[in-house]
């Protein structure tokens, strides 16, 4: 496939998606959006690629709809334009049973910021900044932004975030809860690598149903949260990297994970 807006590097199971405009500090176009959605769904159906990863190119992680292309476009139907263009690909990746890292590299603003949360993990840079962006031009949080930040700051930081639209720094993302963890910007790239390479190595079946259980937890009843488990576990239970684990235990050596 070949890309105009992002780049695709793929090593040792680890499929890395850079958003390279970095001009506009990784501003999402409709190319763009398109682009995304499609490496998504190609990691969802690659066999070999067992790890996502996305980051930004120069100094922005991501900025949000580009404000110029869409001004330029005569501002078209706004609902319209979420649901051609950006469902698609905030629904493969919420939805993709592989998992995610956002490597927060700078600014992630709008809906920029909206895709770092719908990753599993995010892991910034010192140099890494945040933005509700939406409030700044009279606009409400999309792209899953009303779902995501209430989740993982809660629900009085959610409100203060999205009603100021303040910038806040890595630091900050961190004592919120936004971010796994904040790393020097020079240690970024190994850090991200460091933590792929260890879910890559992971039994890919647990946890592709681990990420969907915990989704599913999060909405569901107790009783019914041991059902979705019990059922669930039968399709982790059937895998052979069930069956090296126990066996890896139990030699006292470390397991590999094949993916059946
Ligand atoms: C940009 C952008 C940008 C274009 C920086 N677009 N050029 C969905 C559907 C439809 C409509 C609306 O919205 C949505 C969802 C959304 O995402 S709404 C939120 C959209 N994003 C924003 O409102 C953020 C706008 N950007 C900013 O507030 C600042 O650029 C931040 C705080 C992100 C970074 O500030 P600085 O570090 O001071 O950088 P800068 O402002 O100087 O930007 C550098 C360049 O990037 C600059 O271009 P220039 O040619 O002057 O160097 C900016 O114009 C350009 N840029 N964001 N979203």
């Amino acid at each position: 496939m070949d890309f105009q807006t992002i780049r695709w590097d793929e090593a040792d199971g680890v499929v890395t998606l850079t958003l390279n405009r970095p001009e506009t500090l990784n501003a999402f176009n409709n190319t763009m959006l398109e682009e995304l959605a499609g490496a998504v769904e190609r990691v969802a159906r690659s066999r070999d690629a067992r790890v996502l990863v996305l980051t930004g190119a120069g100094r922005g992680f991501a900025s949000g709809q580009d404000l110029k292309a869409y001004q330029e476009s005569g501002s078209p139907d706004l609902g319209e334009h979420l649901h051609r263009y950006y469902d698609p690909l905030f629904e493969r990746l919420w939805g993709l049973e592989k998992p995610t890292i956002a490597a927060v590299n700078g600014v992630a603003a709008g809906a920029g910021m909206s895709l770092a949360m719908a990753c599993d993990f995010r892991v910034a840079a010192d140099t890494a900044r945040f933005m509700q962006a939406f409030v700044r031009i009279g606009l409400i949080p999309d792209s899953g932004s009303t779902y995501l930040l209430p989740r993982l700051v809660g629900y009085a930081r959610a409100l203060e975030l999205a009603m100021l639209g303040d910038l806040i720094d890595a630091q900050t993302a961190l004592a919120w809860g936004l971010v796994n963890k904040v790393v020097p910007a020079e240690r970024l790239a190994e850090e991200t690598a460091a933590l792929a390479r260890r879910l890559a190595e992971g039994p890919p079946k647990a946890l592709g149903l681990i990420k969907r259980a915990i989704r599913r937890g999060a909405q569901q009843s107790f009783r019914d949260a041991l059902e979705y488990e019990a059922w669930l576990q039968a399709a982790a239970v059937a895998t052979e990297d069930h069956r090296e684990g126990i066996a890896a235990f139990l030699e006292k050596r470390a397991p590999r994970f094949r993916g059946r």
